[in-house]
């Protein structure tokens, strides 16, 4: 809070052309991402608990994003879907959207899954192997980054349409102990979205996943499956994060292919889209709390919440 104020009276100074030694102030872009209230925002996630669909934490955390998201604009959309699970278990789903510039022709889509796993099937206990995940990285920390983003643009309006995303039901994938295999049991509420979208002839330029954007020492080398569908976008974000100083989070290689929603954005909508994820397959692929009950708030980091969101925003102020 004090941080706040102090900005907020620095913002005044310059705006009065009293800016400290001489130097002009440097524009708000700089730091207008608040890496704190990022962090509160995927606190308060978790707070609700697992947000696995079909609970009422899952239902308060929804009606807590719309109310939140109102705040800062007033074109926020529900599409609720149904959808039926690998298992065959029908699944209600809720995608929930934010505008900004609705009007605007041109746009960018920012994305991110809210859902939690309903099991922590690669908890190293077995016992935990039915048990849902916490979700503070796999979930939250995208959210919680896009929470901040919309923040930012409600203060700043962006020179382009900026729609926030949040998925559903992404993590409801088949269970590591499930015979059969059903790759397109993840992602459901991307794939409803991607052939619904929630206007008629939706388009973006390009669309940014944020998953798994919050541990601490999170790297992110370029996703395989971005760099097939949308190598230019993958190249425009690294570019931008290079420029802000932060290589050492955005690496300059390759890795896998994923399944994740971006995928069914790319095949479906035909957006370019990529994934800014958590995964390396040269250091052991996912972050090791992963589908764990271990995915809990003390893994999340500041740092890493700030490094991308800063790039994310970076990308969104240079479109015009
Ligand atoms: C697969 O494991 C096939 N895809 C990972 C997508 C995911 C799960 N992202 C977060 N949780
Ligand atoms: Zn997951």
């Amino acid at each position: 809070m004090l941080k706040r104020t102090l900005a907020f009276i620095y913002v005044g100074l310059a705006a009065a052309g009293l800016s400290c030694g001489g130097q002009k102030a440097t524009g708000p872009a700089a730091t207008e991402f608040d890496a704190a209230s990022a962090y509160g925002f995927v606190k308060k996630q978790v707070e609700f608990g697992p947000r696995v669909p079909g609970t009422p934490a899952h239902a308060a955390c929804a009606d807590w994003f719309v109310a939140t998201l109102r705040q800062w604009t007033p074109d926020v959309v529900v599409q609720e879907f149904k959808a039926r699970a690998y298992d065959g278990r029908p699944l209600a789903g809720k995608n929930i959207i934010a505008s900004f510039n609705a009007g605007a022709k041109d746009r960018i889509l920012l994305c991110a899954h809210w859902d939690s796993r309903p099991f922590a099937d690669h908890d190293p206990d077995p016992a935990n192997h039915f048990k849902p995940v916490m979700g503070a990285n796999d979930g939250a920390s995208g959210v919680g980054v896009l929470l901040e983003v919309a923040r930012c643009l409600s203060l700043r309006k962006p020179a382009v349409g900026v729609d926030i995303l949040l998925l559903d039901l992404e993590d409801f994938g088949e269970h590591a102990n499930w015979r059969g295999s059903s790759e397109d049991s993840w992602g459901l509420g991307a794939q409803y979205w991607a052939k619904n979208p929630h206007n008629a002839g939706y388009r973006a330029r390009f669309g940014i996943l944020l998953d798994m954007v919050g541990d601490s020492g999170a790297m992110f080398p370029m996703e395989g499956t971005s760099m097939s569908f949308s190598p230019d976008v993958v190249k425009k974000v690294w570019t931008v994060a290079r420029g802000l100083g932060l290589s050492k989070y955005f690496l300059d290689r390759e890795s896998d292919p994923l399944i994740d929603d971006h995928l069914y954005i790319n095949r479906y909508a035909g957006i370019p889209t990529i994934d800014i994820i958590d995964y390396d397959a040269g250091r052991g692929g996912f972050p090791s709390s992963w589908h764990t009950a271990g995915d809990t708030l003390d893994k999340i980091d500041k740092k890493t919440l700030e490094a991308v969101g800063r790039t994310v925003l970076a990308v969104v102020r240079q479109e015009k």
